[in-house]
């Protein structure tokens, strides 16, 4: 087992991570940028470093500087929480190469998920179910056409080192993609500083179901009850739900099976995500993986009793997997609560917190690195916490939120408390029935 992990990253998953290692004996090590100098994270650390000054770029992405410190810290392993640098093959490979454990999977198998195209081909190759369309990326306007045109309109157009909906363009005919292929590409081109696209038949209400998997070096392979997330705003998650309303056990086993196979095609190691489409005649498409820890990590802990990220740790120390199969025990949903204003286009809202009241009580978990006196900095993401509940079944989870999110209290800075409070009283939401148009066609949003 390790005895030292270096956390690279901040926030409430810097704290989640610490609290792991600490129930498992490992020392901490926690780095951080200027401005985080005296979070909650760095003052329950063993020890903390900072790395560089408050913009992303100079500390929680500074390979070198990382890699430094765990150096100089004597850590044996860096766990990458999400975000940052979670994804990069790259940073995996120099953890690796300087002797230091990454938390993770291989740096092929993230590379290989990493390139969406790549990803699909070999889930293809493997048997797991894709949407429809092109085999590999494609960079003429003319073999676009012809692939789109064998598919079927609507069609749309992803980018190969994108992921999460970034430069997604939906195209409804041929005139259509010959305008917006190239400016697809040219946004992918300067986002991620490669062009490729790849084509999907367009799924017009598909839900977002994804599978957590847990994986050893053997090769043996667990999933856990499927995650609902359709719930979006811009492709960011706003409220996931474990199990999901529209998943009979039948359909969840088959699912999972795909995601098992999904992780044994990359020889994937510790835990990961499988993301699927699921329409309404319960067809799913592999989507694509995510090869890190998650923020909606907590629901599938709540409805199995695993701690997820000691899991993740004992993995990649090369401990096997001994749990059988999991069944959902109850039901579990999480809000993320965002310093934003959610009545004014979710407008960032960074800022003192002046009041920071907690709710509490049976089935509430709150994950958070913020308090009373905690002042938002403008550099990083705008999540605050994570508001989860967990209930006997998903009538008593949403009773429990509705009254968590009543109790909830925040000052000084505009949050995303009063949406969930609207969203835990909507007629469809309340029936289960959400799909990826539930913000437009539910509560308003364009
Ligand atoms: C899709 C889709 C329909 N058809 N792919 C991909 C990334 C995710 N954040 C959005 N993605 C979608 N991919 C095909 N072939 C619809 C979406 C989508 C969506 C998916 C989940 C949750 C919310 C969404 C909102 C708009 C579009």
């Amino acid at each position: 087992m390790f005895k030292k992990i270096l956390i690279a990253n901040r926030g409430e998953i810097a704290l989640r991570i610490i609290r792991a290692c600490k129930e498992l004996g490992i020392k901490t090590v926690v780095i951080h940028s200027q401005v985080d100098g005296d979070s909650f994270s760095t003052r329950n650390a063993d020890e903390s470093i900072c790395v560089g000054a408050d913009p992303a770029s100079e500390s929680y992405l500074n390979m070198a500087n990382i890699v430094s410190a765990a150096q100089i810290s004597g850590a044996d392993a860096i766990h990458p929480g999400y975000g940052f640098l979670s994804e990069n093959s790259h940073f995996a490979e120099i953890c690796e190469t300087c002797g230091i454990s990454f938390i993770g999977p291989s740096k092929e198998a993230i590379l290989n998920m990493g390139d969406k195209a790549c990803a699909r081909e070999i889930m293809d190759r493997e048997g797991v179910p894709i949407v429809p369309g092109s085999r590999d990326t494609i960079n003429r306007v003319e073999k676009a056409a012809k692939i789109a045109k064998k598919t079927g309109y609507p069609v749309i157009l992803k980018a190969v080192a994108g992921g999460g909906g970034k430069g997604m363009r939906i195209v409804r005919n041929e005139e259509e993609l010959r305008k917006v292929f190239p400016a697809a590409q040219n946004e992918a081109k300067k986002a991620f500083s490669k062009g490729g696209i790849y084509i999907e038949k367009y799924l017009e209400n598909p839900r977002h179901i994804e599978f957590q998997i847990a994986a050893d070096k053997d090769g043996n392979v667990l999933y856990f009850p499927e995650r609902e997330c359709s719930i979006q705003r811009k492709h960011q998650k706003l409220i996931e739900e474990s199990p999901s309303p529209a998943v009979s056990s039948k359909l969840r086993r088959r699912m999972g099976k795909a995601a098992v196979r999904a992780a044994r095609a990359i020889k994937y190691v510790t835990v990961g995500t499988v993301e699927f489409l699921l329409d309404s005649d319960d067809n799913f498409y592999f989507m694509e993986m995510n090869t890190r820890i998650q923020v909606e990590h907590p629901i599938s802990e709540e409805v199995t009793g695993v701690d997820l990220v000691k899991k993740q740790i004992t993995l990649a120390a090369g401990e096997e997997i001994s749990n059988k199969r999991l069944e959902p025990l109850g039901h579990a949903i999480e809000c993320r609560i965002n310093a934003e204003d959610y009545e004014n286009n979710f407008m960032p809202s960074a800022g003192l917190i002046s009041v920071f009241n907690l709710p509490g009580g049976p089935g509430i978990r709150i994950d958070t690195a913020v308090h009373a006196g905690y002042e938002i900095p403008a550099f990083y993401d705008s999540m605050i916490a994570k508001l989860i509940s967990h209930g006997s079944n998903r009538k008593e989870a949403i009773a429990r939120m509705k009254r968590a999110l009543e109790e909830f209290e925040i000052g000084g800075i505009k949050s995303t408390i009063g949406f969930h409070r609207k969203v835990m009283e909507n007629k469809n939401f309340l029936k289960g029935k959400v799909n990826t148009h539930f913000l437009q066609d539910e509560m308003g949003y364009k």
